[in-house]
């Protein structure tokens, strides 16, 4: 018999928005169709393995709050007991996603050799429940290659080829492990990718080495059958000063400069582009409008904060516009809805886990249920096609065409005289207050 580890928490029902139970969903009713698919079709939860089988609450000032040992002081037995816990929570949240790091999964031990055979039982059992439950998915898989002292001075741009051959050989074990999970994405978050400061940074070959290690991963991948997608994760700062991966623009003009764009969309999160001065719509607007979006790292910070606090969402206008980009890119493909978001320090309890998903599934179920309405209601859609009406006809089809040159549009205002009457208003207070009709008639 399995042992549960959550006993006195059932099955999280959908009783709806009236609802005062804690422990049920009041906007997430899995099987509800929403803009032609189910929400668990549209949102594809996942699972984060790192805050929530590993994070015990422990930050800079102080150590855990809350026990995340799931019985076990062995870490080898300890990382089977991870996953018998989280597919419990998964199942008890009807989550079919998760995503990790390698080193999530199981810990380093003495060498490489033995840490990726430990690594291989560990992935052996995931596959075995995975065959025992088929609902249950690989979203992503990573490698962990920022914490151990190795990477202090970066991995793929560590200035030692030898660190550089040793992040190598793990991510090749991280990519065998996500393929064998049969999971669609793989992630590069920078982890120590960047620099403090270039007295001692030699940073046009950083970024070249950093490229040439993707391009061997793109490489090995493909030769083992992986046929999902690559991500970047954007992310300006936190651990260095300058990480390289500082926001979508970015990251672009660096995958397009190393022709990696073929294999690589993004992975948004939110709490980074915060960090990054941008907002989380922001974001993904340059994802999709560049072709790249991908999935997204679901979570907040706090915009009175300059640090990643990777908060559970709440926040429900972000959550919808999120939702109205994910939308209109056409619904996740390989991509997905990861919480990357802890529990605050001071939520330690094992219900905090429940509720804290509760929360923030909540928050992006009633993003999705206001975002399919925007859309259906139209009249954001149409004040925008309206805006840019003027590209449609005479001179602005011209110059879409490529038809105009410049000469012509000279000719053009020498004779159309003053243009200010031809703007008109930009209406921002009049529809953030239809955003706020559509969300509030919910
Ligand atoms: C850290 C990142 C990290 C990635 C995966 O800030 O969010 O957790 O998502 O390596
Ligand atoms: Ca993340
Ligand atoms: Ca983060």
């Amino acid at each position: 018999m399995q042992k549960e580890f959550f006993e006195n928490i059932g099955k999280i029902p959908y009783e709806g928005k009236n609802s005062t139970n804690p422990l049920a969903f009041k906007y997430y009713n899995p099987d509800e169709v929403i803009g032609g698919k189910t929400m668990k079709e549209q949102l594809k939860f996942a699972l984060s393995w790192w805050h929530t089988m590993g994070g015990d609450g422990t930050d800079m000032f102080g150590c855990g709050t809350t026990d995340k040992s799931w019985g076990e002081c062995d870490a080898t037995k300890r990382a089977f007991a991870k996953v018998d816990a989280a597919f419990e929570i998964m199942d008890k949240l009807s989550i079919d996603y998760f995503c990790f790091h390698d080193r999530d999964l199981s810990p380093e031990y003495g060498s490489l050799a033995e840490t990726n055979a430990e690594l291989d039982k560990v992935t052996d059992y995931i596959a075995e429940k995975m065959k025992a439950d088929p609902s249950k998915k690989l979203l992503w898989g990573t490698a962990k290659c920022f914490d151990h002292p190795r990477y202090m001075h970066g991995a793929g741009t560590a200035p030692s080829a030898d660190v550089f051959a040793y992040a190598a050989a793990q991510i090749k074990k991280a990519i065998e492990a996500t393929v064998k999970l049969g999971g669609n994405g793989y992630v590069f978050w920078g982890g120590r990718e960047g620099y403090e400061t270039l007295l001692n940074t030699n940073m046009g070959l950083e970024l070249d080495n950093m490229a040439r290690l993707m391009k061997m991963s793109v490489d090995y991948a493909r030769s083992i059958g992986f046929t999902g997608d690559f991500y970047i994760e954007p992310k300006p700062k936190e651990p260095t000063k300058h990480q390289y991966d500082f926001d979508t623009a970015t990251v672009l003009g660096f995958l397009r400069k190393y022709g990696l764009d073929k294999d690589f969309k993004m992975n948004i999160e939110a709490n980074h582009a915060t960090l990054a001065q941008h907002t989380f719509q922001h974001e993904l607007r340059v994802a999709r409008d560049n072709g790249v979006f991908g999935s997204i790292d679901a979570n907040q910070g706090d915009t009175l904060l300059g640090w990643d606090t990777d908060q559970f969402p709440t926040n429900i206008y972000d959550a919808a516009l999120c939702m109205y980009e994910v939308l209109k890119a056409g619904g996740f493909t390989n991509g997905g809805l990861n919480f990357d978001s802890k529990a605050r320090r001071g939520s330690f309890t094992p219900e905090d886990i429940f509720l804290s998903y509760i929360a923030g599934m909540d928050t992006f179920a009633l993003g999705l249920r206001i975002a399919d309405k925007l859309i259906s209601d139209g009249r954001i859609d149409k004040f925008v096609d309206e805006r840019y009406a003027s590209w449609s006809t005479g001179i602005g089809a011209d110059i879409i065409s490529g038809k105009a040159t410049l000469a012509d549009l000279e000719k053009y205002a020498l004779e159309k005289g003053e243009v200010t009457d031809s703007l008109t208003s930009g209406r921002q207070e009049m529809l953030e207050s239809v955003l706020n009709n559509i969300m509030f008639s919910l």
